[in-house]
């Protein structure tokens, strides 16, 4: 009998506890941020992306690629990639991951190298196993490079198509040149053949007019670029199937008379928002966890001149920035590349050169 009334008695407590449980804890407060370097010691790290293991994996602009456990904060060499060839901006640059990994453990990386064509720009697609990567093959290659301007990130939309940026090249012209790679954005299928759906028949382009995109990041089914800007206008665009935006006819807003007649005579998109002086606008991504509630639905952009992380705090449906907050201008220098953590934490790399880090922002405990 006493046991069955302590039964009662628990059965009523957790009842009520589960009644009175909001789902979710809502929490709009802003936290403090506390940043804790992970790695350091790197040597041009240039991509950082967190796996579906839960782990970080990075490229160094050399060729090497590895994974890092933020935990352990052991570093794990996977690869040296022999035929990249790194010079000023260009080596090997952005990384993605298949979006069904367990099942497809295959790793897209996007470098250059030398060609009977001179210097260019390629991306591969390799085999994760046993804690190397094998069974290179290429999706795509000849693209123009230079020692500047090449890009390029790498990113799988949900219907499964490789998304690249690709730079100038160091040559203005090309990127309003249709019959060229660079200067885009590109749509791949997996295999390295163009999608029937692609906006220009027979082509990989899916947009036009781009300097040096060096971050992608989707929102849903909206695609969000960055772009360096000449000296004037660094970029946010929104990339939008067959548009122009703008390269080397516009920089920024169309919003002086030579501008203004290009844009009218080529639909020009314009960027969502831009920065004069420039701040070297490279990785890209959103935030949207309870982590940190101040950054919900904001992308983060790292820069490097400007050496910090900006916010760029989105409305509703994504279509405009509300406002933007800088974060960590004075600590780590240039900010190449940034990703969130399974836990809301965020882990952004540097690229001062030497003796790169991987560093970590979280809550202050
Ligand atoms: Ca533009
Ligand atoms: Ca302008």
């Amino acid at each position: 009998m006493r046991s069955l009334i302590l039964s009662l008695l628990i059965f009523t407590f957790l009842s009520c506890k589960k009644s009175n449980t909001p789902l979710e804890p809502i929490n709009n407060t802003p936290v403090e941020l506390q940043s804790s370097v992970i790695v350091s010691g790197l040597a041009q790290p240039w991509e950082i992306i967190y796996g579906p293991d839960e782990q970080l994996w990075i490229t160094e602009k050399s060729g090497k690629v590895s994974k890092v456990n933020p935990v352990t904060k052991q570093v794990t060499p996977l690869i040296t990639i022999t035929d990249v060839v790194s010079n000023g901006e260009g080596g090997l640059l952005g990384m993605v991951l298949h979006p069904d990994f367990t099942t497809f453990p295959y790793v897209y990386v996007v470098y250059n190298y030398n060609s009977a064509n001179g210097y260019r720009e390629k991306v591969v697609r390799y085999t994760f196993t046993n804690y190397t990567l094998t069974s290179p093959s290429i999706l795509i290659q000849d693209i123009p490079a230079s020692s500047i301007h090449n890009g390029s990130r790498l990113l799988i939309s949900a219907d499964k198509k490789l998304i690249m940026t690709t730079g100038d090249a160091a040559n203005t012209s090309l990127s309003q040149n249709m019959n060229s790679l660079a200067g885009k954005v590109l749509r791949l299928n997996l295999d390295g053949t163009i999608p029937t759906d692609n906006p220009f028949a027979g082509s990989y382009v899916y947009s036009f007019g781009h300097r040096n995109s060096q971050g992608l990041v989707f929102v849903g089914d909206k695609l969000f670029a960055s772009e360096h800007g000449p000296t004037t206008d660094d970029e946010v665009n929104v990339i939008q199937k067959g548009r122009n935006y703008g390269w080397p006819n516009v920089n920024g807003f169309c919003d002086n008379p030579s501008e203004t007649a290009f844009c009218t005579a080529n639909n020009v998109a314009e960027p969502l928002i831009n920065w004069t002086p420039t701040v070297a606008a490279a990785g890209l991504t959103y935030y949207n966890n309870n982590r940190i509630p101040q950054w919900k639905n904001s992308l983060l952009l790292t820069t490097l001149k400007a050496s910090k992380i900006i916010q760029l705090k989105l409305n509703e449906t994504q279509t405009t920035i509300e406002k933007q907050n800088d974060f960590f201008g004075n600590e780590y220098g240039r900010k190449r590349a940034i990703c969130v953590g399974k836990q809301g934490e965020v882990y952004f790399i540097t690229g001062n050169g030497s003796d790169d880090k991987i560093v970590m922002i979280t809550p202050k405990s």
